[in-house]
């Protein structure tokens, strides 16, 4: 089993973690301003204000990029830095950061992979009703198109949204994703709704303008299952719940971490029978030009990737979750380290949307530290990483069509809600000095991309 010879090895980061300069060079307001700069809200009251200061440091963390030996670098492009309201006038300072971002990434040898919306919305839109409103896909299409009229003689692979069940599921419903709402379950889904058809109205923006043919593909927040055994009992069980609305015996609040609601509309052309069962009458009366805005046609399905948990089938053949043992391995953020859930997801997902996968996000959360002998030990990322990329390495052997893998994150970065309490990077951020330092496992991810992962 190996990847393939041109596999795609990378790291992930996204604008509002790491690049700081809130409110310089013309930099509109977005809602993760709004939201950390209302006190009590985040992990001590950390903002992204200045973050890891990438946008003034970018030239050192493509230096660093560099060093691991990337072959590419997955960004994304805050949207108020480049149209402060949103819609109309753009920003051209804002605009020739990541235009001088890409120079340097391909002057490095490193592919730019571009992820337009990562949880950044404009503010200005945001009062207007945001991804509620009906003319959010329009404004998301137009933005869409000064990024691919910018980049796309150097751009080629393009992501559109990053974790729906995220900013829309926990973001206007749970209210502990940006921008922090507590809708009711029907302004949530119009408001995934909307989302869906920016999704698809900006791929068609990215088709018809970019000026070199481009790679398309969104980046979603998968829930993989893991079949406690091989029978086949388990198994059929384990894909049942990722085929469903959420774990079985969980509340409809865990539905949001569904896979097929978000996805199916996009690739299949309709919301899934499960979900509309579940949610009833307040499932979104689309009309049916809605969903051919939706589905247009993608070159990849990225899933960002990080736990799972073990389904096992009842007496009856019915799921039932396995409880966690004690004491079982987990992240900081107490998400189980569960390495096979690499393979069982991109199983899934290969086989239901029938597209390559690229893996767009993976990594774990520690409390890694400077050493006194002034290294960072993070051992325990790297037995993350092997493991789980050893399940990879698996799917693809079993015929998933696997063609890369991000890393999350470069950098030790804002964690959203846990603020800078969660370090996630490959590199070492310390915050109040801005000093980088290469972590143990960047030195080691340094030796997997150069063997291709032949030696993990
Ligand atoms: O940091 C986040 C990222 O913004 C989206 N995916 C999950 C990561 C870890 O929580």
């Amino acid at each position: 089993m190996s990847f393939r010879k041109d596999f795609v090895w990378g790291a992930a980061t996204s604008a509002y973690q790491i690049e700081g300069a809130w409110n310089e060079d013309g930099k509109g307001e977005s809602v993760c301003d709004m939201v950390t700069h209302t006190p009590g809200i985040i992990y001590h009251n950390h903002t992204g204000d200045t973050a890891c200061d990438h946008y003034h440091r970018w030239r050192e963390d493509v230096a660093l990029m560099a060093e691991i030996g990337l072959r590419a670098y997955r960004f994304s492009v805050c949207w108020p830095r480049v149209m402060p309201a949103g819609t109309g006038a753009v920003n051209e300072r804002g605009l020739a950061f990541y235009d001088r971002l890409v120079d340097g990434l391909l002057a490095a040898g490193i592919e730019p992979w571009v992820t337009l919306f990562h949880w950044d919305y404009p503010y200005e839109l945001f009062l207007r009703g945001g991804w509620l409103n009906a003319d959010s896909p329009r404004w998301f299409a137009d933005y869409a198109a000064v990024l691919v009229d910018k980049l796309s003689d150097r751009v080629t692979k393009w992501m559109t949204v990053n974790e729906p069940q995220c900013y829309i599921g926990a973001g206007h419903w749970h209210g502990w994703c940006m921008p922090g709402l507590r809708l009711g379950l029907r302004e949530m889904l119009l408001a995934g709704h909307h989302a869906l058809m920016a999704h698809g109205a900006a791929v068609q923006v990215i088709r018809a303008r970019a000026r070199q043919t481009p790679v398309v593909g969104w980046a979603q927040a998968n829930s993989p299952t893991v079949p406690a055994s091989a029978s086949a009992a388990d198994v059929d069980a384990a894909w049942r719940v990722m085929a469903g609305m959420g774990g079985p015996g969980l509340p409809v609040q865990e539905s949001i971490w569904n896979n097929t609601w978000w996805s199916d509309p996009a690739l299949l052309g309709g919301y899934p029978e499960a979900g509309l069962r579940l949610y009833g009458a307040a499932a979104p009366k689309g009309k049916p030009a809605d969903f051919e805005l939706m589905r247009q046609p993608l070159d990849f399905y990225g899933c960002n990737i990080y736990q799972g948990y073990t389904i096992r089938a009842a007496a009856d053949g019915a799921p039932e979750i396995v409880p966690a043992a004690p004491g079982r391995a987990a992240t900081l953020l107490d998400w189980p380290v569960a390495p096979e859930c690499l393979y069982w997801g991109v199983k899934f997902i290969a086989e239901r949307y029938r597209l390559p996968v690229v893996i767009t996000e993976n990594g774990m959360s520690g409390h890694d530290w400077v050493d006194a002998d002034g290294a960072v030990h993070d051992g325990a990322r790297i037995d993350f990483t092997r493991r789980y990329l050893r399940e990879l390495r698996r799917a693809a052997g079993d015929g998933a069509e696997v063609r890369g893998y991000f890393h999350w994150s470069l950098l030790d970065n804002f964690e959203w809600w846990s603020g800078y309490k969660h370090r996630f990077g490959l590199v070492h951020v310390d915050y109040a000095t801005q000093r980088r330092t290469l972590k143990d496992s960047a030195r080691w991810y340094r030796g997997v991309i150069a063997a291709n992962g032949e030696n993990l």
